[in-house]
């Protein structure tokens, strides 16, 4: 399944939120803060431009 780390207030976010919503495909949410959360080592790990959102499938990490 699609997993989406997004933070609600990033209008960057809100796009691929309001996509998916619109598409209705199913997607985990991972909702992160972006107080620091996009530095947390296993973040950077999916995005070392440590920007949201990323989704993530089995094909890979869009950021
Ligand atoms: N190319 C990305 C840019 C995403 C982006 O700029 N995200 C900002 C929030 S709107 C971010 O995560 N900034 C955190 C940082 O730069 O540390 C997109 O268009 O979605």
């Amino acid at each position: 399944m699609l997993k989406l780390y997004h933070t609600p207030l990033s209008f960057n976010s809100r796009r691929v939120w309001v996509m998916l919503l619109e598409k209705q495909v199913e997607f985990e949410e991972i909702i992160l803060s972006l107080q620091g959360d996009q530095f947390d080592p296993e973040f950077l790990k999916l995005n070392p431009f440590h920007q949201m959102s990323i989704l993530n499938s089995k094909l890979g990490v869009n950021a």
